[in-house]
């Protein structure tokens, strides 16, 4: 599949996107997103893959949805425009995503990035939401996941006022993973995929579902939701093996069934 806007490769078991628009910051065009998640599903449904990551260049994730391409935009052509459609398709993805973000994480930016399971930042990235600067607010989920990462005080003052945090900022208040060096950010967010890669691929796709009910469910639904998940794995040939392997003490050979 050839594209324009992203580039697609495989390192191991991990499926590998790479943001490329850099003259314009990764701006997020429709062309790019749709590419994103096309390649990011498609990964998600190659048996060989085990994880995913999405990075931009050392300069930018991405600065955000592409401002040129909006700024004449009507309501009716934002309500049917497929741009948080395409966002809602990562939703869908069930192997885990991460980010490795370098530079700029801004608007739709941050919040493809809060879009991932996990983040993996260079010392230099800065996450906002500056569309206040541009007489909007966050249309992509920024408001709420970033809310839910960070809390009220903060997502407040990031919204309302573009605050932008830095790597160790994100850290601190719970909105990445880690901060690597510049230099060695996207190795490690690739040593942490291929790890993900390795587990048992059911048991990551039923936590990663499992935390994600967190976000939308009470306490008592949540808890009764990993319930059932937990036990649904008491089926699988995995669960057998994995025990069987501690016992045994020796490693665990992943069937993902
Ligand atoms: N869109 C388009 N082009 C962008 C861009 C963007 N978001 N960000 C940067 N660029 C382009 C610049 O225009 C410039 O292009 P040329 O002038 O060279 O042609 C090139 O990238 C380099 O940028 P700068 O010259 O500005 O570079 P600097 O290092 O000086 O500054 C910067 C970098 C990232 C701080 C700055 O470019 C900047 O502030 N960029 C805009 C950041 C921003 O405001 N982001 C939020 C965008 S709004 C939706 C839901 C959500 C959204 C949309 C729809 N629906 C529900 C339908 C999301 C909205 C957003 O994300």
């Amino acid at each position: 599949m050839a594209y324009n806007s992203i580039l697609v490769e495989t390192r191991g078991k991990v499926g590998l996107v790479t943001l490329n628009r850099p003259k314009a910051m990764n701006a997020l065009n429709a062309e790019l997103l749709h590419e994103l998640v096309q390649a990011v599903l498609s990964f998600d449904a190659e048996a060989g893959i085990g994880a995913i990551l999405i990075t931009g260049n050392e300069r930018a994730f991405a600065a955000g949805a592409d401002i040129k391409a909006m700024s004449d935009a009507t309501v009716t052509e934002m309500l049917t425009g497929s741009f948080v459609e395409l966002f809602d398709g990562l939703r869908k993805v069930k192997k885990p995503v991460i980010a490795a973000v370098a530079g700029y994480a801004l608007g739709g930016g941050c919040e493809l990035a809060m879009s991932c399971d996990m983040i993996v930042a260079a010392e230099n990235a800065r996450f906002g939401q500056p569309e206040v600067t541009i007489g909007v607010i966050p249309g992509a989920g920024g408001t709420q996941r970033l809310t839910r990462a960070v809390g009220k005080a903060i997502a407040m003052e990031m919204v309302l006022n573009n605050r932008t945090l830095s790597a160790g900022e994100a850290l601190l208040y719970g909105l990445i993973n880690r901060v690597v060096s510049n230099e060695r950010y996207l190795d490690e967010a690739l040593a942490l995929a291929s790890e993900l890669a390795e587990r048992a691929p059911l048991a990551v796709r039923l936590g990663k579902e499992a935390v994600n009910k967190a976000y939308e469910l009470s306490l008592s639904e949540g808890l009764e939701a990993e319930r059932r998940l937990f036990y649904m794995l008491f089926a699988s040939q995995d669960q057998k093996e994995g025990m069987q392997a501690f016992v045994d003490k020796r490693k665990a050979e992943w069937q993902g069934k």
